[in-house]
């Protein structure tokens, strides 16, 4: 690790490392100093899940710089604590990662006395709505064509669907028989599930810049529940907004964690949506348009949806994408998310009508 560190930093300042986070994809570590602060994240990015390093990393600089300017501009008070900036290479300054040979390493400034939040109070799902809104806000003015994909189709559902059947037709375990049911609520909402596609060639539904991963756990917030910043922008690249309002309402609106074993704990938290929706809409709502704002509820079906069926994939696969605790852990995140997305509809109206 040594070695890898001394291409950021003088190694006369570091003390320890040690892993840090709950990312499915990424290894994270906490670097400390000499004095036992943690001052750096080290991360091993996983180039399966992001072949296009180049892209990646070039991405978050843009979006870096971006939102330092902008921050500036608004005269924020301690800015470094609301962004991520990552380090250059002592040998090369023009790169943000390094190559060890096999793997790819980065590091970034670490957000002090910072948390992950996984049950929200309806003050810190309003502040997260806001801190969403605001994030795309201000990369709004990034042109189109500069940021890439760093995963190709990341969000497209007719390709997500695609995979699911490829996966099925390998069924290299032999754990297609075990899914049945569950292969059946996923046809029978098929349909249902592609309208941003059909919107967008229809020139109703814009691409923007978005975060993509907007996951509970990517919100950092201090500890009177303000968000400080929102982290994990591997996935920042053009995309619907619905991916984003979607994602929060997925992981942050459920009662129960993503992997939720007991079924019956899983359900909707409407004061956090109401509140998640309120924030996000006194940012956001000034460049939505009505088609998009109209859909948000919509975008948490949508998004609990993909991830039954990405979850489903990775179940058949045999669990090459997301990190698993145990060997079922892919399918008893599938069952969770299906749940929800049950739970979502029966409140769909309600949902909607909020959004009024
Ligand atoms: P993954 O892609 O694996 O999800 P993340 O970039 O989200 O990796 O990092 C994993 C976790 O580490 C985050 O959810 C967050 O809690 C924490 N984390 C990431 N970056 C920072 C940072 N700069 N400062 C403090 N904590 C961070
Ligand atoms: C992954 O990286 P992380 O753990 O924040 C995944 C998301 C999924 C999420 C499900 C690049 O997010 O798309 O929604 O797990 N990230 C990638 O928990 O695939
Ligand atoms: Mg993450």
């Amino acid at each position: 690790m040594e070695h890898i560190i001394s291409q950021f930093l003088p190694l006369d300042q570091i003390g320890d490392v040690k892993p840090f986070g709950g990312g499915h994809i990424n290894d994270t570590y906490a670097i400390t100093d000499r004095e036992g602060v943690r001052r750096w994240i080290l991360q091993r990015v996983n180039h399966h899940v992001f072949p296009r390093i180049e892209v990646l990393q070039r991405n978050v600089a843009i979006v870096s710089d971006t939102l330092r300017q902008r921050l500036e501009e608004a005269c924020v008070e301690e800015p470094e604590r609301k962004y991520l900036y990552f380090y250059p290479r002592l040998d090369d300054p023009s790169q943000n990662y390094y190559h060890d040979g096999e793997n790819y390493w980065r590091v970034c400034r670490f957000i002090p006395d910072s948390m992950s939040m996984t049950e929200l109070t309806p003050e810190a799902a309003r502040f997260a709505g806001e801190a969403f809104g605001q994030f795309e806000e201000m990369l709004s003015g990034i042109p189109e064509g500069v940021l890439g994909d760093t995963i190709v189709n990341f969000h497209s559902m007719p390709w997500r669907l695609q995979q699911l059947r490829d996966s099925i037709a390998k069924d290299p375990l032999g754990r297609v028989a075990k899914v049945q049911d569950i292969l059946e609520e996923i046809w029978r909402r098929e349909d249902a599930m592609l309208i941003q596609e059909r919107l967008h060639e229809e020139g109703k539904l814009p691409k923007r810049t978005i975060h993509c991963d907007t996951k509970v756990d990517n919100v950092l917030f201090d500890r009177s529940g303000r968000v400080l910043c929102v982290v994990d922008w591997d996935t920042v690249m053009p995309g619907y907004i619905l991916s984003d309002v979607g994602d929060f309402i997925r992981s942050g609106v459920n009662f129960a964690p993503e992997d939720e074993p007991d079924l019956s704990k899983i359900g909707v938290n409407m004061e956090i949506y109401r509140a998640f929706v309120e924030g996000y809409l006194s940012t956001a709502g000034k460049f939505l348009t009505p088609i998009e704002r109209s859909l948000i509820a919509y975008g948490g079906r949508l998004m609990t949806y993909m991830q039954t069926v990405r979850f489903l994939a990775d179940y058949i696969d045999g669990d090459k994408y997301f990190k698993v605790k145990h060997p079922e852990h892919n399918l008893q995140r599938t069952r969770a998310q299906l749940r929800y997305l049950q739970c979502l509809e029966e409140k769909a109206e309600e949902m909607e009508a909020l959004l009024k």
